[in-house]
């Protein structure tokens, strides 16, 4: 049984092979994207054990990708499939230098058709952490219903929860912003951990002080609240106390995508090692900052041994 379930959608990411408008691209990578596999993906290669799950097309896309995530060392056996709806799919396209966008193609897409039926219950009752997403819950109701379940499952047998609003304004305007709001506020309100982005926290809670929003959390309901303000620093509080950590200065940003999923993986690794959320956040900072030199939303995720290696250099930047 895996120390670690997560649960949610995982795309088909084509990137485009070189610079420049898709319309003049010719050629694109296939890889895939999904803020939840990237997590389980960045545990495992942080020497954890982690199980993702989700719906897929029965088809060459689905089988695509829990090929790809099972070949990173993730459990996939809790994979459903479906015939009715296909698997989402995402362009990353390469603008200028260092100027990126992406196109999602994920509406009515198997991943939303996901129901609290499809949840394995018996893996997040044995899991250490559950990790949720803000992706999930707006991605259909049967999702948002499914990410509530899963909740209350990890609550009945004492799992952590740990919820990244990561969010995504595409699906936050499809369903409204009031209904999303008040979906992610509630899942908040059950999470033992929230780690939003500055931004994503003033959009949730509204505007206030930055250390108001670490008091927030807590007085939601959560233990541990993480506040990331993205390449500089993190905040953080716990019943230990409140800090903050500085971010690593990297030297050229490739591909910033998926380190916000490194960073939260980062973050967890620790806690699964029972670190201080002090140390957690500095290993979370650590997978950030080594992810975001490679292109890709996994290809850039650190082993173990590199993030030691990044944390003992006394010759890294800070921010
Ligand atoms: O956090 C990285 C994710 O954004 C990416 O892998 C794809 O899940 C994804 C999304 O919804 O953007």
């Amino acid at each position: 049984m895996s120390k670690f379930v997560t649960f949610g959608e995982t795309m088909v990411l084509f990137e485009a092979a070189t610079q420049g408008r898709l319309r003049y691209v010719p050629s694109f990578l296939k890889k895939i994207g999904g803020a939840e596999s990237n997590v389980a993906i960045a545990l495992t290669k942080l020497g954890h054990s982690a199980t993702w799950f989700g719906k897929v097309s029965d088809d060459e896309m689905g089988h695509y990708v829990v090929r790809e995530v099972k070949a990173e060392g993730v459990d996939t056996e809790c994979v459903t499939y479906t015939t009715d709806a296909p698997t989402a799919l995402y362009i990353k396209e390469h603008r200028r230098e260092e100027e990126l966008a992406v196109y999602y193609y994920r509406h009515d897409s198997a991943g939303s058709t996901l129901t609290k039926e499809d949840l394995a219950y018996e893996k997040i009752a044995d899991a250490s952490i559950l990790h949720v997403t803000g992706i999930t819950p707006l991605l259909s109701d049967s999702c948002y219903e499914a990410v509530l379940a899963g909740i209350q499952c990890a609550k009945e047998h004492g799992t952590f929860v740990s919820f990244d609003p990561n969010l995504r304004f595409a699906l936050i305007h499809k369903l409204g912003e009031e209904v999303a709001r008040q979906r992610l506020v509630t899942i908040a309100a059950q999470a033992d951990l929230i780690l939003p982005g500055l931004d994503e926290a003033k959009w949730l809670f509204g505007d206030m002080e930055e250390q108001d929003y670490l008091t927030k959390g807590i007085e939601l309901g959560a233990r541990k609240v993480v506040i990331k303000n993205g390449g500089d620093y993190s905040l953080f509080k716990d019943e230990q106390g409140t800090g903050k950590v500085n971010s690593f200065r990297v030297k050229q940003v490739v591909d910033p995508v998926g380190a916000g999923d490194g960073f939260a993986a980062g973050v967890l690794a620790g806690l699964l090692e029972k670190k201080s959320l002090e140390e957690s956040v500095r290993m979370g900072a650590a997978v950030g900052a080594l992810v975001i030199g490679v292109k890709g939303d996994i290809e850039g995720l650190p082993t173990r041994k590199e993030v030691d290696a990044f944390l003992c250099d006394d010759n890294k930047v800070y921010g």
